[in-house]
């Protein structure tokens, strides 16, 4: 199984390089209680990433040497954030290893071009658990750019023919408009991979995604079409991450192929 757990749930979004302990260590907790083992993790940049990336301009490529700062210190943030995660994955017994992207992907526009999957793979070989996250990757025609986490989960999910892959959000799924600024966004609950393109097709299925969603939607579109189920649920939401993560029912969308929307 592959589970991202969202930068905007393990930080503090609106405060640069605050990590939000408690929920980082809850998150834990519940990965620890769900007894799967077989797991690979990845986590978002939340206010660790992002701000830097953004001061930086990393994700429009090289340009300026100036910004070779800003990649090593966009890299050195998501170490942070990543140290945290695995400590407080290790705090819970369970065997997590930290897995930089920086130095198993090469992207081309942005894209996974190149991977070097072997470190990953004997991890898992001697049941250990890698904790990856977004990161700045080298690119063949950028020079940098930023990997995101999702880009990262889609690519492991169908690399590794994952059985499944959740994703632990700030909010609880995908709605029908911005739940946070219509308080009527109605949650879609069943979510096929043909509605998204339909969706960017103009079709008929009301999802009204801006920005980071659609692009979530975009790659985990890919996953679900390959016959991996996707759930989306919030990790803010304490227990909700413990019953996906075992299959139970909870408050989330699934992205499946072949079910009826
Ligand atoms: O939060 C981006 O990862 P995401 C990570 O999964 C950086 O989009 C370095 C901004």
């Amino acid at each position: 199984m592959v589970l991202k757990l969202g930068g905007s749930v393990i930080t503090v979004k609106e405060e640069p390089l605050r990590p939000d302990g408690a929920a980082i260590r809850r998150l834990a907790r519940e990965i620890a209680s769900s007894g799967i083992r077989e797991l690979v993790v990845v986590h978002g940049g939340g206010s660790f990433g992002h701000p830097l990336a953004e001061r930086y301009a990393i994700h429009e490529g090289f340009r300026e040497p100036n910004q070779l700062r800003g990649l090593a210190e966009t890299h050195l943030a998501m170490e942070e954030l990543n140290k945290l995660v695995v400590r407080a994955l290790l705090a819970e017994g369970l065997p997590a290893v930290p897995l930089p992207p920086f130095s198993c992907f090469i992207t081309k526009r942005g894209t996974i071009s190149r991977a070097f999957l072997a470190p990953l793979k004997a991890i898992l070989a001697l049941k250990g658990i890698p904790v990856l996250y977004g990161d700045v990757v080298m690119d063949e025609e950028l020079g940098f750019t930023i990997l995101s986490g999702d880009h990262i989960v889609a690519y492991l999910a169908l690399a590794l023919g994952a059985s499944r892959v959740v994703l632990a959000l700030d909010v609880d799924g995908v709605f029908n408009r911005d739940p946070r600024r219509y308080p009527d966004a109605m949650l879609i609950e069943a979510l096929r991979p043909e509605d998204i393109s339909a969706v960017e097709a103009g079709g008929a299925l009301a999802i009204d995604v801006t920005g980071g969603m659609a692009r979530k939607l975009q790659e985990m579109a890919r996953v679900a079409l390959a016959g991996v189920p996707v759930f989306f649920t919030s990790g803010r939401r304490p227990g909700n991450l413990l019953k996906a993560l075992r299959g139970e029912k909870v408050r989330g969308t699934l992205l499946k192929a072949g079910q009826r929307a």
